[in-house]
């Protein structure tokens, strides 16, 4: 296992992700030895098709077209909101709810009003991250279950933060410092199950 500190276990992986909140939060939890190169540093400045309808979709095409325009073994990540009151939604649709340019906090907005006098505000946000290497892929899944604010609270992280406060905590994503959130997250979830994954294949 590469997890001590005299380890010499190294691998470069490529993260099919133009989000720099989504890198930061990965290289935060990625494993020692685990070099996460964003898009940026290859040169890639164009955007990743996401035209599925599935956060699992959305994931796979995002992935398997970088591995197909470099050939490098990569990942990617796709993540949806998905809110119990509004089958579906914002869902796939979470990066571009209230238009396709959409700012996160016209997101909140279009998520609040929808939900206004709405009594259940469960929700959970589900991530999917797909490995993608010759032709191949595994996905691995994190779910964080929890409720929509009324108004929005704190002003670290990104996206819905503001909005979602995790089951067991009082706090909203963005009332927290980013360990907090880790220990709740969504993303930290999927991407210790694929953390795993690599040092049981690969090592
Ligand atoms: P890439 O496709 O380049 O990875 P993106 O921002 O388009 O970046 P998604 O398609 O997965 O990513 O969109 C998910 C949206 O869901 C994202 O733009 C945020 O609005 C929201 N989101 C994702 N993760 C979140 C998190 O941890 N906290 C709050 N909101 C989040």
């Amino acid at each position: 296992m590469g997890t001590t500190p005299d380890t010499v276990w190294h691998k470069r992986l490529i993260f099919a992700t133009s989000n720099p909140h989504k890198l930061y939060e990965v290289r935060s939890i990625s494993p020692p030895g685990l070099e996460i190169v964003g898009l940026k540093e290859i040169g890639f400045l164009g955007e990743l098709p996401e035209t599925r309808d599935t956060v699992e979709g959305n994931s796979l095409q995002k992935a398997s077209h970088l591995w197909q325009l470099y050939g490098f073994p990569c990942f990617a990540e796709d993540t949806g909101l998905f809110v119990d009151a509004l089958p579906g939604e914002p869902g796939v649709y979470s990066a571009r709810y209230a238009g396709k340019n959409a700012t996160y906090q016209e997101n909140i907005n279009k998520l609040l009003s929808k939900l206004a006098g709405v009594e259940n505000r469960r929700a959970h946000f589900k991530t999917v991250i797909t490995y993608y290497d010759r032709g191949e892929y595994v996905q691995f899944t994190g779910v964080t279950e929890g409720e929509i604010t009324i108004s929005p609270r704190g002003s670290s992280g990104f996206g819905y933060d503001p909005v979602f406060v995790p089951a067991g905590s009082s706090k909203t994503y963005a009332e927290m410092t980013l360990e907090e959130k880790n220990a709740f997250s969504h993303r930290k979830k999927s991407f210790d199950a694929f953390a795993n994954f690599l040092f049981q294949n690969l090592v």
